[in-house]
């Protein structure tokens, strides 16, 4: 999974010309739904926009900070033209945000898997330390039911020791067999730039790029 060589591939290329479109702060206010996009989702804190900002190789395309939920909007960037685009998703799941608040994301997050029609697939991000948790499966299932393709990112995986993430990436495969979601999924880690190939190849199928 590590990018050794210093060639990138041709999907790598077009992903790397992410701009910043604008945040839509609810459903609605999305722009218009053609073309194709690609949406990062994820509990807060998971490394959506760590894992933006390496694959797009731009440091601040997507903010990423210390504090939990900072993403609070629904942000759009295009890759190369207006009709392919990378979606950053709120996160969820953040302890001390209002329930009111979570149950009005929730709902707008479900609107967006299952009415969304660009959206060709649904990248989601678990840090491998604790991953899959309850909120997750909830949006495998959603996507399931929309029959959206999912690949799994198990984040921060410079956290463990080559063998445990391993077994961690195993464990967690298992785990999404037993609930029968077919979906696939890689160890990734923003830090260092590991899995980028990996993830570009997955979107390029997606996006047709
Ligand atoms: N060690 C390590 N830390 C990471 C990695 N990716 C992200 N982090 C850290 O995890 C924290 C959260 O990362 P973000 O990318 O902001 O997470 P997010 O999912 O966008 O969070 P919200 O926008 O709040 O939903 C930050 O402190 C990052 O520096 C990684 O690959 N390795
Ligand atoms: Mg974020």
């Amino acid at each position: 999974m590590t990018n050794s060589t210093n060639t990138i591939s041709n999907y790598q290329k077009i992903i790397q010309q992410a701009k910043f479109r604008l945040s839509a702060p609810t459903f609605k206010l999305c722009p218009a739904d053609t073309g194709k996009e690609v949406a990062f989702a994820g509990r807060s804190n998971a490394g959506k926009s760590s894992a933006i900002n390496a694959l797009t190789n731009q440091k601040q395309l997507a903010r990423s900070s210390k504090t939990p939920g900072r993403t609070q909007m629904i942000n759009f960037f295009t890759l190369g033209d207006e009709d392919t685009r990378l979606v950053d998703l709120p996160g969820y799941g953040y302890a001390s945000v209002p329930e009111e608040m979570k149950r009005k994301w929730q709902i707008e997050l479900e609107e967006y898997l299952v009415e969304r029609k660009s959206l060709s697939g649904l990248v989601l991000l678990t840090d491998i330390r604790h991953p899959l948790k309850y909120f997750d499966e909830q949006m495998l299932h959603w996507a399931k039911d929309a029959e959206l393709p999912v690949h799994v990112l198990l984040t921060k995986a410079d956290k463990l020791k080559y063998g445990a993430s391993k077994n961690a990436l195993l464990k967690a495969k298992r785990e999404l067999e037993k609930l029968d979601l077919p979906v696939s999924i890689q160890l990734f880690s923003a830090l260092r730039k590991e899995g980028i190939e990996e993830l570009a190849e997955v979107m390029g199928n997606w996006l047709e790029l």
